[in-house]
């Protein structure tokens, strides 16, 4: 017998004589070895996500007799949590360490300011002429950007424009929660100044210098305008074909380590926007196919603008505008471009910053 065949069965609880289990029980005890290979499967974790896609039109249906059903004041924030049934639908979560929900306010409306623990941010999904309010600044929510509303800052939500808004609620909610660290603090009205960030960060590679206040800010930028995201992306895309040369007559383009990829950082580090969830945005050239390679964390993707197919393992759907979807860790995902005249745009959160810091991110291609 081989040394290592000699642990191939470990085990049960049911091997146990019964008084002796429950002389372990009266004493807060229990055994290790029936329960090793659960927390430590060979060669691959157990994940608790599963593949699963949110069309809008459906969440949007619901989400607007959410409105008619539940007055704001009965619900502070209307959303509808996207919930993955892989976890439990109450438990609230995309994933181990993501909750997604996607939020209503209607015309007058206002959610009244809090803050709490866990990191959100919003990508703002439709509607025009509301704004949020974070840690004072006021940031003018618009189709595509991302703001952000990191741990610890007082915000709230209002809206001036005549017709409803929606946005997707991205928060780290299920791992602050799990580490009993999650709570929230009602606040106190905030005093309003219109934000600096994008204005003062207005051109990559270059931030400001102050030399007689030093800035003190954890988080100096906290709303990402779609506008320039996109012409970000489409002038990286065209950075990366003139160096690649022009594919001419290619009709499907096989990107391989070549992909149309910013991640959204904190313009004064370098870092990731947060401590725990990343965020990116990526377009997919016209019949551009991405193959995604098996990194460790759950990834949530969100379409912009354009149409994706989208394939995780045995799982295959398209993604139309502003439908959402997320994917295990340790999983390939494939994403097609359906057009092969416009690019497609997406919004993708995923846990690496959180991966990174624990040590166990992993990339197995
Ligand atoms: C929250 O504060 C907001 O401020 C949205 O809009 C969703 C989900 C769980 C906990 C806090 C918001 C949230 C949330």
């Amino acid at each position: 017998m081989q040394e290592h065949d000699r642990f191939d069965t470990l085990g049960r609880l049911e091997d146990l004589p019964q008084t002796y289990r429950d002389e372990l029980t009266k004493r807060n005890l229990v055994p290790l070895w029936p329960s090793l290979r659960g927390v430590l499967p060979p060669n691959i974790p157990t994940r608790k996500t599963q593949t699963t896609h949110w069309p809008y039109a459906e969440i949007r249906e619901l989400l607007i007799r959410a409105g008619e059903l539940t007055p704001i004041e009965k619900a502070e924030r209307r959303v509808l949590v996207l919930a993955n049934p892989g976890h439990g639908l109450t438990n609230m979560q995309a994933s181990a360490a993501m909750y997604l929900g996607m939020q209503l306010l209607l015309p007058g409306e206002i959610a009244p300011v809090h803050r709490h623990t866990p990191n959100a941010v919003r990508m703002v999904v439709e509607g025009e002429g509301a704004w949020t309010l974070v840690g004072g600044e006021k940031c003018p929510m618009q189709r595509g950007d991302l703001i952000l509303t990191p741990t610890g800052l007082w915000h709230e939500h209002g809206h001036d424009g005549q017709d409803p808004v929606i946005w997707l609620d991205v928060l780290d909610l299920p791992l602050v929660y799990y580490t009993e660290t999650s709570y929230h603090l009602e606040g106190p009205s905030q005093s309003v100044s219109e934000g600096q960030g994008f204005k003062s960060f207005a051109r990559g590679g270059l931030v400001p210098t102050p030399i007689f206040q030093p800035s003190s800010k954890a988080y100096p930028m906290l709303r990402y305008p779609w506008a320039d995201a996109k012409a970000a992306l489409l002038s990286l895309s065209e950075a990366l074909s003139e160096r690649k040369g022009k594919g001419e007559g290619e009709s499907e383009i096989e990107s391989k380590g070549e992909a149309v990829l910013l991640t959204y950082v904190n313009p004064e580090t370098g870092a990731d926007v947060e401590n725990i969830l990343g965020f990116y945005a990526l377009m997919l050239r016209p019949a551009e196919t991405l193959r995604l390679p098996a990194r460790s964390p759950a990834q949530v993707f969100h379409q912009i603008e354009g149409q994706t197919d989208v394939q995780v393992e045995a799982t295959d759907f398209t993604l139309v505008e502003a439908d959402t979807c997320c994917a295990p860790g340790y999983t390939a995902v494939t994403l097609k471009n359906r057009s092969a005249t416009t690019p497609a745009f997406l919004f993708v959160a995923d846990e690496a910053p959180l991966h990174r810091k624990l040590g166990v991110y992993e990339n197995r291609g």
